[in-house]
Formats: C-alpha cells, sequence, structure tokens
C-alpha cells in the first residue's frame, strides 16, 4: 500500500501511508519513516503539502489549524540497545512553512506504542505490551505500557479506561515513563533561579525545556484563560523576550524559530494541585499542558529553590498535581541530587490515546507550494531514516 517513490510526483497522485490519532490531548499524523522521504529537506516540503500550510486554517491538508493539531510523528524500528522504535516528533508551522525538530510531544508520545503495533514493528503480548521508544529530538528513551487484545491495541479499555482532562469521555490507560541519558542535567544552567531581563525565572528541562516564571510577576493572576492571554500582545512579547535570553542559556542557541522553551507562568493552585499553570507554547496558550511539560514543572516543585517550589510550597506523596485551564495533570516525576549535587530526573504519566482514521493521505501537488523558507537547523541526536 505504501507509495512506491514516496519522494517523487507518484506520492502525489497515489497517496502516502498515514494514520490520524490522538495522542493524549493532542492530534497528529503518524507515519512510517520508510513511507517518506529519507531526505529532511525533501520531508519536511512533503508534510507542508499534506498538513496544508502555510496556510491560517490549513484548508488544504489534513492539520487542524492549531499547533496541538499540526504535529506529526514518525516511527521506525530501532538501531539502538534494549529499544524498539525510534520517534522523531515534527512540530508543522501553521502560518509559517516550517517544520521543526526543536522539540518532542509527550502527548503524540502516546500513541507510538499502539502505532508501533499496528504497523508490524512491534508484537503485541497478550494483554498488555511493553514498547521502548528513543525520542530522537532529545535523546530520551521512553517506556510504553498499553492494553492489547487480539493482537491489537485496545484504546477503549474496560477495566482500565480512564479520564484524562482535556478530552471527553474514557479510554483504556498508557503509561508513560520517560528518563533523560546521565549526561543531560535538570537544570541546564546550574542554578535554582536565574535572572532574565528583570525577571525570576526557573529554567529546567525534565523532557521539555521551559521556563518557569510568577504569573504576578507578569501582572496577571495565572486564572485568565488562553484566549485572554494570547490577546494581550504587551504580555506576550515581554514573555518572548524572555524566551529568546532563555534559549541560549539552556543550550538550545538561537530559539527565534523555535518553539522552545515553553514559558510557563505560575500562580497559587486554586484546587487543591501544588500550583497553577498557563503555558506559552509559546506563542499560543495551552489549553492544558503538554505532558513533559508537567513533568518539567512537576520536577521543578520538588527542586527546593525554584519558582514553582516557592509558588507551590512543601508538597508530600508520589503525585504532584499541576493545575491547568481544563482541569489538573497528575505528574509523578523523582528527582534526586548527584554525589556532585547535580539534580537528574525521571517521570511517569499517564496518557490515552485512539486510532482515528488508517488510509492513504494526498499532499498537495509540489507545483502549487506556496514559497518556503530556510528549513531550521535540527537539533535531531540521529536522522530518522
Ligand atoms: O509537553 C504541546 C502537547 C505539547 C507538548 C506543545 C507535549 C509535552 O501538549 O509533552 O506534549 O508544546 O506544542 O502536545
Amino acid at each position: 500500500m505504501a507509495a512506491a517513490d514516496p519522494q517523487g510526483a507518484d506520492a502525489v497522485r497515489r497517496g502516502i501511508r498515514c494514520m490520524l490519532m490522538r495522542g493524549g490531548t493532542s492530534k497528529g499524523a503518524y507515519f512510517l519513516a520508510a513511507d517518506l522521504p529519507a531526505d529532511s529537506a525533501a520531508r519536511d516540503d512533503l508534510l507542508l503539502r499534506i498538513m496544508g500550510s502555510p496556510d491560517p486554517r490549513q484548508i488544504d491538508g489534513i492539520g487542524g489549524a492549531h499547533p496541538l493539531t499540526s504535529k506529526v510523528a514518525v516511527v521506525a524500528p530501532s538501531t539502538a540497545d534494549d529499544v524498539d522504535v525510534d520517534y522523531l516528533f515534527l512540530q508543522v508551522g501553521i502560518e509559517e512553512p516550517i517544520v521543526g525538530t526543536a522539540q518532542t510531544c509527550g502527548n503524540l508520545l502516546a500513541g507510538v506504542g499502539p502505532f508501533a503495533v499496528e504497523r508490524g514493528l512491534v508484537r503485541a503480548t497478550g494483554e498488555s505490551t511493553t514498547v521502548r521508544i528513543r525520542l530522537l529530538n532529545t535523546g530520551d528513551i521512553a517506556t510504553s505500557v498499553f492494553t492489547t487484545s487480539d493482537g491489537l491495541p485496545d484504546y477503549d479499555g474496560a477495566d482500565d479506561a480512564v479520564t484524562i482532562d482535556g478530552v471527553p469521555g474514557t479510554a483504556s490507560a498508557i503509561h508513560l515513563e520517560v528518563g533523560g541519558g546521565p549526561d543531560k542535567p535538570l537544570l541546564p544552567t546550574g542554578r535554582v533561579v536565574d535572572e532574565i531581563d528583570g525577571h525570576r525565572v526557573t529554567l529546567i528541562d525534565n523532557g521539555m525545556p521551559v521556563a518557569v516564571l510568577r504569573a504576578d510577576d507578569l501582572g496577571v493572576d495565572g486564572t485568565e484563560s488562553p484566549a485572554d492571554l494570547e490577546a494581550d500582545a504587551e504580555l506576550s512579547a515581554r514573555i518572548e523576550q524572555v524566551r529568546l535570553a532563555a534559549g541560549p542559556r539552556m543550550g538550545l542557541g538561537d530559539v527565534r524559530a523555535q518553539t522552545v522553551p515553553k514559558m510557563i507562568l505560575v500562580s497559587p493552585a486554586r484546587a487543591g494541585g501544588a500550583l497553577s499553570t498557563r503555558a506559552f507554547i509559546p506563542s499560543r496558550v495551552h489549553t492544558s499542558i503538554g505532558v513533559l511539560m508537567a513533568a518539567s514543572v512537576a520536577a521543578a516543585v520538588r527542586v527546593p529553590g525554584t519558582i514553582a517550589a516557592e509558588i507551590a510550597g512543601p508538597v508530600t506523596g508520589e503525585v504532584t498535581t499541576i493545575e491547568h485551564p481544563s482541569g489538573d495533570f497528575p505528574a509523578r516525576v523523582h528527582v534526586s541530587p548527584d554525589a556532585d549535587g547535580t539534580w537528574r530526573a525521571t517521570s511517569a504519566s499517564l496518557r490515552t490515546a485512539r486510532k482515528l482514521f488508517d488510509g492513504l493521505v494526498f499532499p498537495r501537488s509540489a507545483g502549487q507550494q506556496p514559497p518556503s523558507v530556510d528549513t531550521p537547523v535540527s537539533p535531531v541526536r540521529e536522522d530518522a531514516s
């Protein structure tokens, strides 16, 4: 069923094998790497034509016209030891013809294990299947455990059906554990608080690089809706200024064309959690919070002296509850200092996913492509081919 020549005009006429999935609170197009061009520039060009970018409505493609629904997962068998599949995440620009590789996505990660089983990369093992996943964007390794029956993922679930805030109804639980390599410190600057542009900021990365700031430091109380925050152009400009300075300090280089670090405004909890959040991702405001964003904020809550710990106060028990605009996210993180005092962390999250559509996608033809810009430099650890 795959197109014989994924790089050629043939693909446009014959279609490209693609599965649309909800992963957690996001939605994206999942591909086998073998069904896409091996060359990253050709791949990105094709994905822009598939998603319908650049166009604010993505009307001529399958993108959902919001950063949370303009996402792609590329999956391949892994050559790494003790890993089943490699997962490359691509954030497809909506109004800009940009395909970004600087971040991963913990929500689309939820669909990767089931997709690997659907495509025959991993064999289901009875009622529960475990898939080990290498996140190519960050180098982190994830373990995904989910329910299977008759050799296929069971998305609906029965006994294990759960609810996650931001998604209507119930679905089968997907348990994700993510951990960074030994060379990856939790606090990239080695400090619990940095001063940027007159603001006190915690720069932290437990799977997703984030900058944590006090909402009241920016003149908001942290209960505003995403739409109200997005409408405040002055606030967005100040946050972007801090972000551009935070990127190089976190080792991310020039982040003008990147979607990291994410900017998280924190304020006191209102519903029994540890603290409340509003996440700039980075120009739109998240309707909930990303999985790995929540893991990074929860790790900050657990490290004494950070902005998040200052707001949350002491937190006991295994779960750090992160409040967000559509409910809360129960994050399980483990943080501990090395012998030399360098903080390390891992996370465990509960997600759900669902196969929405499986078939062939037909890209806009290359001849109708709007003018393109340079693809940003890729920090991907290893090519997905
Ligand atoms: O933080 C949104 C999402 C994300 C990222 C974004 C994510 C995560 O909610 O793990 O999943 O930052 O664009 O999908």
